[in-house]
């Protein structure tokens, strides 16, 4: 009952508002807008571990690919050698929910904030520090669980 009433309340509030909160949408038809909702009623994120040791390429950059969606990173745990160059290829996955990622650890040399597109992006660093840090997406509708509460998070591990 609850459930429901919250799913109700979440497709008054974005129907009308779909195009306005999702800008660079604008010509999604008003269903996909409805199907998107939904999914933000019902989507408990599985959060499996997918995990990925990058290699070093033959330049001596550690690439890795990233998907960001609904809810998830794929991989959601990278696992880098420290003081080598990383490069994260990052993109979204097809649909109409904005996503993006974010690492905060400065002390490591790791800290970003890009917004996934359906085009990939490189973010380049090196990590200095070895440790675990969180990667998350910090999307959040009003009166909706946040994407990383619904399991778009992940750990990027730097070792020796
Ligand atoms: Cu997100």
């Amino acid at each position: 009952m609850k459930y429901t009433s919250l799913l109700v309340l979440v497709l008054v509030f974005l129907l009308p508002f779909g195009p306005a909160v999702y800008g660079d949408e604008e010509k999604q038809p008003a269903k996909e807008a409805a199907s998107a909702a939904a999914e933000e009623g019902h989507s408990h994120g599985a959060m499996k571990e997918k995990r990925v040791v990058a290699a070093v390429d033959a330049d001596g950059v550690q690439r890795v690919e990233v998907v960001g969606g609904g809810y998830y990173f794929d991989p959601n745990y990278i696992v880098v050698k420290v003081n080598v160059p990383v490069e994260l290829k990052v993109r979204k996955e097809a649909g109409y929910t904005p996503h993006d990622i974010v690492v905060k650890a400065p002390e490591a040399g790791i800290d970003f904030a890009e917004s996934l597109g359906k085009d990939p992006k490189v973010i380049a660093f090196t990590p200095k520090a070895v440790g675990k840090y969180e990667m998350y997406c910090s999307k959040k509708l009003i009166f909706v669980k946040s994407h990383k509460d619904r399991g778009m998070v992940g750990t990027i591990e730097v070792v020796q």
